[in-house]
């Protein structure tokens, strides 16, 4: 059978709302279960979340036009304005594997995870590597919760993000160049840090696709490189992963990537960065400012490169 769906930029505001609020958006999400209809970021739900006031933003949050319009998204394309390309990204129905040296590998419909994981919005500083930032307020969960569900093994050394690569809607991926599917990695030390954060929703709405949507991650003392999008496969593994920007350039872009305004980037400084949305520099602080909550993961790790 052949459907024509509007993509969620064809359909005008005013003909994805009245719908949804006249059948009740959980019936009209529900009577399109299962038809691999994929649904306009418009038509989906998060959790209402209350905000965890252990982690400040302490700099203005950046207007949400420019944090939904500025985007790194390579598997769109390698210029930050993917959003509108992005919206051919279907975000139902999407499933996250975790699996690998686990007790009980899942997949996880992204509904389930809305409804049982503990959602809580945080408001998180993003530092990238090319010196700009932005402070979002993130809807999600740790990704702790979603560990336990698993029982990782005491083999399980490393996490390994894996990001959806579709052909169909990602004209990137047709840069054959490219080590695709972008992948990212952590320990699970970091990855079991109270700050390491999957994130479902931003100013209080559906995770938009350009920004990761349905789910990414992200570990605000870290590079946003660290921070991959749109996940498909959580693997807890005993070997250190290959990151995608390793493969690519391991001299500028390594495993561990902890922002550190004293280490520059081979072609730049990391002294300051560029706030998104208002072009004011500041400085760069070390750890993205989340030293006391991160700095005793690397104690013992001195001898590794820490901050690229
Ligand atoms: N799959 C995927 N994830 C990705 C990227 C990407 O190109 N592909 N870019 C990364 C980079 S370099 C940054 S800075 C952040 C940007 O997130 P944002 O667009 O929400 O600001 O996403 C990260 N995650
Ligand atoms: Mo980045």
């Amino acid at each position: 059978m052949l459907i024509q769906i509007p993509r969620g930029w064809e359909i005008p505001e005013r003909d994805v709302t009245p719908e949804p609020l006249a059948f009740g958006r959980r019936a009209a999400l529900a009577a399109l279960a299962g038809t691999g209809i994929a649904l306009p970021a418009a038509a989906q739900e998060i959790p209402a979340a209350t905000r965890n006031l252990r982690y400040r933003g302490e700099r203005d949050i950046t207007a949400e036009r420019e944090a939904t319009t500025y985007n790194n998204y390579y598997e769109f394309g390698t210029d930050k304005g993917i959003h509108r390309a992005a919206q051919r990204l279907p975000q139902r129905p999407w499933t996250l594997r975790v699996e690998g040296l686990v007790d009980r590998p899942r997949e996880f419909g992204i509904e389930d995870l809305l409804r049982t994981m503990p959602i809580e919005e945080r408001v998180y500083r993003l530092r990238c590597v090319e010196a700009w930032s932005m402070v979002v307020p993130w809807t999600g969960f740790p990704l702790a919760a979603l560990l336990e569900q698993v029982g990782p093994r005491t083999e399980a050394k490393y996490l390994r993000f894996e990001t959806a690569a579709l052909p169909g809607v990602m004209p990137g991926l047709r840069q054959s160049w490219y080590p695709w599917p972008y992948v990212e990695g952590c320990t699970i030390e970091e990855g079991m840090n109270d700050l390491s954060f999957l994130v479902v929703g931003a100013y209080g709405k559906p995770l938009p696709p350009q920004n990761g949507g349905p789910i990414r991650f992200h570990q605000p003392w870290k590079y946003g490189f660290k921070a991959g999008k749109s996940l498909v496969r959580i693997s807890l593994v005993a070997e250190r992963p290959k990151s995608f920007w390793e493969a690519i350039q391991p001299s500028e872009y390594g495993f561990w990537a902890n922002v550190n305004p004293e280490v520059a980037h081979p072609r730049w400084s990391q002294a300051t960065e560029r706030v998104l949305g208002t072009g004011e520099r500041i400085p760069t602080r070390l750890f993205n400012g989340y030293g006391e909550f991160v700095a005793g993961l690397y104690t013992n790790l001195q001898r590794e490169r820490l901050w690229t």
